[in-house]
């Protein structure tokens, strides 16, 4: 098997897990408000690829963790990602009809229920990190809650990416201010996945250090090839519309720099991701696969 392949077949058995977990940790259709509960489930298990909670797993996993105390958090952090996808893709925002394949949340479920379940997903992933679902010793909870909020929040962070990437449309972008966006949008919570799990681990200061590079170098790169597959791929291999960054004049690499020289940034980066890992005494063969696989359909 090829190493995309392989990769490929551990992602879709690792999804299974989370699947699982976020069935359980999300309120069924059957509670009330059931419309509600129908919209976050409708996104949240439309087919998204986990990577975010794989590499939380695959982190705490490299340093001992247990995959049942890794789950919750995990988990959690889909969630925010999910109501980050609902809430972009608004009329208001990016005003999109397709999602992982599929009308997106306003689209199925009008424009207030989306923003409801864009707002109680947000709110159910800080529920579950709070709660005794999370199995582990308090003081490492609270850092791992820090640690999220902070890459959810305004500054270098998710809300705050989100910001300057709108009052960057149609304008000349620099290149700091580029990848100030793409690190503060997309970075911070794949860095945050990365380092919760070596958290949630109890990894040493130099092990978080380390994995903390790692975190930041595969953040990029990975927004760098959503860039890249914008520009190349069609709307049945993205699962959303294709093109759109160009259409609104978005900040993205391909745009400031060209195909060529994205790549090879975005290929630059995932090698200082692996080399991050070198000296991290952990069995980190998971983490450098996940690093290569962020960039095979861009390469
Ligand atoms: C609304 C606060 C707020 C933030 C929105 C996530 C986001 C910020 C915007 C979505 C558009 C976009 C290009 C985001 C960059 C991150 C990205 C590539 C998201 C898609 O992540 P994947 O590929 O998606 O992991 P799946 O569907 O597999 O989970």
């Amino acid at each position: 098997m090829s190493q995309p392949e392989h990769m490929k077949t551990y992602l879709a058995r690792r999804a299974e897990e989370v699947n699982a977990w976020l069935d359980r940790l999300v309120p069924s259709e059957s509670t009330e408000p059931g419309n509600l509960h129908r919209a976050m489930r409708y996104s949240l298990f439309a087919g998204g690829k986990r990577l975010r909670p794989v590499l939380l797993i695959a982190t705490g996993e490299a340093l001992l963790a247990r995959t049942e105390d890794l789950l919750p958090a995990a988990c959690a952090i889909e969630m925010i990602h999910t109501y980050s996808l609902v809430h972009d893709d608004l009329p208001a925002m990016d005003d999109d009809d397709l999602r992982r394949g599929r009308p997106t949340c306003h689209r199925a479920f009008g424009e207030a229920m989306a923003i409801l379940a864009g707002d109680a997903l947000l709110t159910q992933a800080f529920r579950v990190l709070a709660s005794d679902t999370l199995p582990i010793d308090p003081a490492r909870q609270v850092r791992v809650i820090r640690e999220i909020a902070t890459a959810a929040g305004t500054v270098g962070a998710l809300i705050g990416g989100q910001v300057a990437d709108i009052e960057n449309e149609g304008k000349q972008t620099d290149e700091a201010t580029l990848e100030y966006i793409h690190r503060s949008k997309t970075g911070a919570m794949i860095r945050a996945s990365v380092v919760c799990g070596a958290i949630i681990a109890g990894a040493s200061d130099d092990q978080m250090a380390r994995l903390g590079r790692y975190g930041e170098r595969i953040g990029l790169a990975f927004q760098i090839a959503d860039d890249i597959l914008d520009v190349t791929s069609t709307s049945e291999q993205l699962g959303k519309t294709p093109g759109k960054d160009q259409a609104a004049r978005k900040a993205t690499y391909p745009a400031i720099h060209g195909l060529e020289r994205s790549r090879l940034r975005m290929r630059k980066l995932v090698e200082e991701a692996i080399e991050s890992l070198s000296g991290l005494k952990a069995q980190t063969v998971v983490l450098e696969e996940i690093a290569r696989f962020i960039i095979a359909r861009s390469s």
